[in-house]
């Protein structure tokens, strides 16, 4: 299974529409700040939108998503503090028995193995911070085994997994401001 995994389009809609358009996937998920209203006609694009801190509250802060792998956990992560890294994350995918999470909010193209839960954030469709300076969306495949790659959603580049690694840094550092409040 291929997915789509797009976030933080806040009302960006040409660049999402240009990505719909362009990628062939079997599945399309938003990670939530897309700023839809609830007549959005990109609301039945997709598979599962989930709300982020800019959004109306119409659609779940959470979801999950049944796959060959188990169930994956959607969500914005505003709730779970990931400026701050995963730890509270990973303790509700404990709960819940989950090992695999989709998620945005930071801005930030993202794949991180931690604490054996795996996290993938596709960065903004918009704009990034960090090394990358374009928007990204991600396509996933969900098969025997997961695989990420991050596009640039301006060009439909694959973005060097150099730029990716570099962005670490970035994440450091809001971590650091984020565990110092
Ligand atoms: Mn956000």
């Amino acid at each position: 299974m291929k997915i789509l995994l797009v976030s933080d389009s806040h009302g960006y809609d040409d660049e999402l529409k240009k990505v719909l358009e362009n990628v062939k996937c079997d599945l399309k998920i938003h990670c939530g700040d897309s700023c839809f209203d609830e007549n959005s006609p990109f609301i039945k694009e997709f598979a599962t939108i989930v709300d982020g801190n800019h959004d109306q509250g119409f659609f779940p802060l959470t979801t999950t998503l049944p796959t060959a792998l188990g169930n994956i956990l959607i969500t914005h992560g505003h709730k779970f503090n990931v400026y701050a890294g995963y730890d509270y994350l990973v303790d509700y995918m404990n709960k819940a028995d989950i090992h695999i999470c989709f998620h945005g909010h930071t801005h930030v193209p993202h794949y991180e193995i931690y604490k054996n839960k795996i996290f993938i954030n596709p960065g903004s469709i918009m704009f990034n911070r960090g090394q990358s300076q374009c928007g990204s969306y991600a396509i996933v495949s969900v098969d025997a085994k997961l695989h990420v790659d991050f596009f640039d959603s301006r060009t439909q580049k694959k973005i060097p997994q150099s730029l990716i690694d570099k962005d670490q840094d970035i994440l450091n550092e809001f971590k650091r401001f984020a565990c110092q409040k």
